[in-house]
C-alpha cells in the first residue's frame, strides 16, 4: 500500500484542525452520556448523567477525524462531495459535525449553537422524543442510515453516478466489510465511468474490531489487504497511527493526493479522451477503535479495543469512579479551548469549514438532489396493444422503457438496474437505446456493453438495490427489474429503504424522492424452465408489512394495464411500488383507454366477462395475470354448463384497494368494497401469491366470511404452466368446483359438472406425464364471447 510522505499542515492548520477533531469527539462524548452540564463549567454530578447510556463510541473518533479532513479539501478545492457513514452506529459522530458546521441549528433551530442548544444536542440523543443513535434521515446530509451494515458502498457509487462533480467518500467499518453486499460492492467501480459520472473515495476504517471480535481485514496483515483491494480494481493507500499530530499529517498528505489522483483521473477520461478503466484511490484508514477515550475501565484495556464498541464507563451515574473518569475523558478535549463563554464554537473551529452548500450536511445531493426533475414519459397509450391480440406484456414494456430511455437521455436521470435479467425479461428493446455499461474489458462476442449505458446489470441483487437507492436518494429515477423469487435476496435493504420514507415523510426539511420502483417478472406461475427454486411469490407479503403511506403493489392483468401501471409509478414521489407482471404470451385484455380506466379505479367489475346483472350468486375475483385468465376460464365454463346462474368477475390491480380506508390510503371505502364483493355472496378468489394476503387484506370486510381464496401454496416443480395451477388447486376445474361447493343450493343441482371437473383435473395429470405439454383444449383455449 502506498505511504504518502509529507507534512502539509503548518502549526497553525494541525492545531484547527486538531481543535476541531477535538471539539466533534467532546460532542460525541457529551451525546452519548449528558443531559445537563453540556460545558461541564461546573462539577460533574450523578443526575447529570443519562439513566440510560445508548450509543456507540468506538467507531466515532475515526469518523470525526476523516469529517474534519474532508471539510479541509473541500474549503480548499471548493469539492462537491457526501459522506456516507457504513458504521451508523457512529451517529453522535455525524451530528457533532453538523452542528459545528452549523447546518444541524439551521434545520433544527432549536438546537442552537450555544450553550443551550448544546444542553439540548446532548439531552436529545438515544433519548425519548429525541433523535436515534445512528445517523438516520434526521441527520442532516445523510443518504445512508447505516444502522443495518453492508450498502454504504453501493450507495455511494448510486449517488456519484450521472453526478460527475460529486465526490462520496464511504466510510466502510472493517466489520462492515465482511458482510456480502460490503464486498460485492467493490465492483462498482467497473459500472462507474469517469467521464461521466462523479467519484467514489472508499475509506476502509480498520479500527481493527467489531462488537466483540476483531475484523477480518485487520488481521490478515497489510500486505494480504493490499492484494485484495488491487484485486477489486483499487490503489490503496494506508493511513496508519495512534499519534493524533503525526496521524493529521499523513491524512491530510493522504487526502491530497488521492484527491489529486481523483481529479487526474477525471481529467484524463473527460478532457484526455482516455478509455482506460482508472485504478481508483481507496484508503485505508487503521487507528485504534475508540481513540482517545479511555485507555482501562475497571482495570481492562478499553481503546484501541472491542470494549470500546459502546460505552466505556457504563456505570458513570452509579459509579463515583466512572463518573470521575467521565469528566476526565471530556476534559481531555479541553472544551475551554473550544467554545466561547456562549457555548458557540471557537472561531478558529469553524471559520475555515466549508460555507453553505459545499458543508456535507447541506450538499443538496443529499436532499432530494441538486437538480431534480419529473422524467419525461412518452404517452403510454401510443404503445398499447389491441384488445384480443397475444403480446408478451413486459416485452411491451420494454419499447415504452426504450423511448424513456431516449427522451431522458439528455437529462441523465434515468437508470434502469436489475441483475442480468434485462433481456430475460424481454425488456431487451430499452438496448435499442442504450448501451448496459460496463467499463471493463469489452470482447467480440458481447452485445449491447459499452462505457456509457443506462441500463446496470451485476449479479448481485445487493449491489442492484444499493445502486438504485443511491440514485433515488439523490434525486433521479430508476426501475429495478428482477426475478420475483430472487427479489427477496434484497428483503432487508427494503425494509431499510421502507424506514427512511417513513421517517422522512415526517422531515419537512427533506425534500420528496423519486419512488422505489420494482418490476417482477419471472414469475412463479411461469417458471417453465427453471422450477421450484424460482418459484416463491412472497416479497408481496414482506413488503405489505411496511407502513400503508409507503408501499404500493400492482398486478396488472395485461400488456396495456402494464404500461399505465408503469407510468404511475415512475410519475410517483416517496413510495416503494411492486409492480408484478408476467413477460409470456397472453391475450391483451382491455384495450389501452380501457385499461387506464381499470387501473386508475385499481380494481373494478368486468361486466363483460360476467352475467350477474346487479345480482351475483357468485363473485369470481383475480389478482394477477395468470390468476386471471384461470377467472375468465372458469367464468366460461360456468357460462356454459350453468347458464342460469349469475358471475361476477372482479379484476384486482391494485391490491391496496382491498384493505379498509382505514388501514391504506388506496383502500376501498366499505359501501364501495360491499356493492362489488356482495356482503352476502361467495367470492373465489384467485392470486397470484401467498392465499393468506388476501385473508389479511380483507379480514375486516363485511363479507370476509364469505371470501374463499386461491393462490400459490408452496407446490412448484419444473412442469407445464397449467400443471402448476393444477398442483396449487388454482385452475379453472378446481375454482368450477369451489363455486359449485359454495354457492347454496348448487352442490346437488351440479353434482354432475363437478365430477366432469375433477375427471378433467386427472385427465389433465395422465395426459402431461404422457405427453409433456397440456390439453389441447387447454392450451387452445380462448376468451371468446362477445364483450
Ligand atoms: C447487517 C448487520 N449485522 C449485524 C449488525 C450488528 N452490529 C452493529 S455494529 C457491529 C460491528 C461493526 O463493526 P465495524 O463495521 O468494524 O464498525 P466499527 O468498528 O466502526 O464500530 C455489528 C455486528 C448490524 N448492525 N448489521
Ligand atoms: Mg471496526
Amino acid at each position: 500500500m502506498h505511504v504518502v510522505e509529507g507534512a502539509p499542515l503548518g502549526a497553525a492548520e494541525l492545531s484547527r484542525i486538531d481543535a476541531y477533531w477535538r471539539a466533534a469527539n467532546y460532542l460525541s462524548v457529551g451525546q452519548i452520556y449528558l443531559m445537563g452540564n453540556p460545558l461541564l463549567r461546573e462539577p460533574l454530578r450523578p443526575e447529570q448523567v443519562k439513566p440510560r447510556l445508548l450509543g456507540h463510541w468506538g467507531s466515532t473518533p475515526g469518523l470525526n477525524l476523516i469529517y474534519a479532513h474532508l471539510n479541509r479539501i473541500i474549503a480548499a478545492r471548493r469539492q462537491q462531495m457526501i459522506y456516507v457513514t457504513g458504521p451508523g452506529h457512529g451517529g453522535p459522530g455525524l451530528v457533532a459535525n453538523v452542528w459545528l458546521e452549523g447546518t444541524y441549528s439551521e434545520v433544527y433551530p432549536r438546537i442552537s449553537r450555544d450553550e443551550t442548544g448544546m444542553g439540548r444536542l446532548f439531552t436529545q440523543f438515544s433519548f425519548p422524543g429525541g433523535v436515534p443513535s445512528h445517523v438516520a434521515p434526521e441527520t442532516p446530509g445523510s443518504i445512508h442510515e447505516g444502522g443495518e451494515l453492508g450498502y454504504s458502498l453501493s450507495h455511494a457509487y448510486g449517488a456519484v453516478l450521472d453526478n460527475p462533480d460529486l465526490v462520496a467518500v464511504c466510510v466502510i467499518g472493517d466489520g462492515e466489510a465482511e458482510t456480502g453486499p460490503l464486498a460485492a460492492s467493490w465492483h462498482s467501480n467497473k459500472f462507474l465511468n469517469p467521464a461521466g459520472d462523479g467519484a467514489v473515495l472508499p475509506i476502509l476504517h480498520l479500527n481493527g474490531y467489531k462488537i466483540a471480535n476483531p475484523a477480518v481485514l485487520a488481521r490478515i496483515g497489510d500486505g494480504e489487504l493490499d492484494a485484495l483491494l488491487r484485486g477489486y480494481g483499487y490503489e490503496p493507500y494506508l493511513v496508519a497511527g495512534d499519534d493524533p499530530e503525526a496521524v493529521h499529517q499523513l491524512l491530510a498528505a493522504t487526502l491530497d493526493t488521492v484527491f489529486d489522483r481523483i481529479a487526474a483521473i477525471q481529467h484524463a477520461a473527460r478532457d484526455g479522451g482516455s478509455t482506460d478503466r482508472p485504478q481508483w484511490p481507496v484508503i485505508v484508514l487503521r487507528t485504534p477503535k475508540g481513540w482517545t477515550g479511555p485507555k482501562q475501565v475497571d482495570g481492562v484495556p478499553v481503546e484501541g479495543t472491542w470494549r470500546a464498541h459502546q460505552v466505556p464507563l457504563s456505570a458513570a451515574r452509579d459509579d463515583a469512579a466512572h463518573l470521575a473518569a467521565l469528566r476526565e475523558w471530556m476534559l481531555s478535549y479541553r472544551p475551554d479551548e473550544l467554545f466561547d463563554a456562549a457555548g458557540a464554537p471557537q472561531p478558529s473551529i469553524v471559520d475555515w469549514l466549508p460555507t453553505g452548500e459545499l458543508r456535507m450536511g447541506a450538499n443538496p445531493h443529499a436532499n432530494g438532489g441538486a437538480h431534480p426533475r419529473d422524467l419525461e414519459l412518452p404517452d403510454f397509450r401510443e404503445y398499447g396493444v389491441k384488445a384480443g391480440d397475444t403480446a408478451e406484456a413486459t416485452r411491451v414494456l420494454g419499447g415504452w422503457l426504450r423511448d424513456v430511455v431516449k427522451a431522458n437521455e439528455k437529462y441523465r436521470n434515468f437508470r434502469l438496474v436489475g441483475p442480468d435479467e434485462t433481456e430475460s425479461n424481454r425488456l431487451g428493446a430499452v438496448l435499442e437505446a442504450t448501451d448496459k455499461v460496463w467499463e471493463a474489458r469489452i470482447d467480440p462476442v458481447d452485445q449491447h456493453l459499452g462505457p456509457h449505458g443506462r441500463v446496470m446489470e451485476i449479479l448481485s441483487e445487493h449491489t442492484c438495490q444499493g445502486w438504485l437507492e443511491g440514485y433515488l436518494l439523490t434525486g433521479r429515477h430508476g426501475l429495478f427489474s428482477c426475478y420475483e423469487a430472487f427479489v427477496h435476496i434484497v428483503d432487508s435493504m427494503v425494509n431499510q429503504h421502507a424506514k427512511w420514507l417513513k421517517v422522512t415523510r415526517k422531515l419537512s426539511w427533506r425534500k420528496p424522492i423519486p419512488s422505489l420502483n420494482y418490476l417482477l417478472t419471472s414469475h412463479v406461475w411461469r417458471q417453465d424452465h427453471n422450477g421450484f427454486s424460482h418459484q416463491d411469490p412472497g416479497f408481496i407479503d414482506h413488503v405489505m408489512n411496511k407502513k400503508a403511506e409507503v408501499v404500493r403493489v400492482y398486478l396488472p392483468p395485461d400488456a396495456n394495464t402494464l404500461l399505465s401501471v408503469a407510468d404511475h409509478c415512475l410519475r410517483s414521489r416517496n413510495y416503494i411500488n411492486v409492480i408484478v407482471a408476467g413477460k409470456q404470451p397472453e391475450p391483451t385484455l382491455l384495450d389501452i383507454d380501457a385499461a387506464a380506466l381499470h387501473c386508475a379505479r385499481g380494481l373494478g367489475i368486468w361486466d363483460w366477462a360476467g352475467n350477474d346483472d346487479g345480482e351475483p350468486d357468485v363473485v369470481l375475483a383475480a389478482a394477477g395475470d395468470v390468476p386471471t385468465l384461470e377467472v375468465l376460464a372458469a367464468t366460461d365454463l360456468l357460462r356454459r354448463h350453468l347458464p342460469e346462474l349469475k358471475v361476477r368477475v372482479v379484476n384486482v390491480v391494485d391490491l391496496m384497494r382491498l384493505q379498509p380506508t382505514s388501514e391504506h390510503p388506496h383502500g376501498l371505502p366499505d359501501p364501495e368494497f360491499d356493492a362489488i364483493f356482495t356482503t352476502d355472496r361467495p367470492v373465489i378468489f384467485a392470486y397470484h401469491g401467498y392465499p393468506w394476503l388476501i385473508h389479511r387484506l380483507t379480514y375486516r370486510r363485511t363479507n370476509h366470511p364469505n371470501i374463499h381464496v386461491r393462490g400459490y401454496k408452496e407446490e412448484g416443480t419444473t412442469t407445464t404452466p397449467f400443471d402448476m395451477l393444477v398442483l396449487n388447486d388454482m385452475d379453472r376445474y378446481h375454482l368450477v368446483m369451489d363455486v359449485i361447493d359454495r354457492v347454496p343450493g348448487l352442490a346437488r343441482r351440479a353434482a354432475v359438472l363437478r365430477q366432469q371437473m375433477v375427471d378433467k383435473r386427472a385427465e389433465h395429470r395422465a395426459y402431461v406425464r404422457r405427453t409433456g405439454e397440456d390439453l389441447p383444449e387447454v392450451r387452445d383455449w380462448a376468451w371468446n364471447r362477445p364483450a
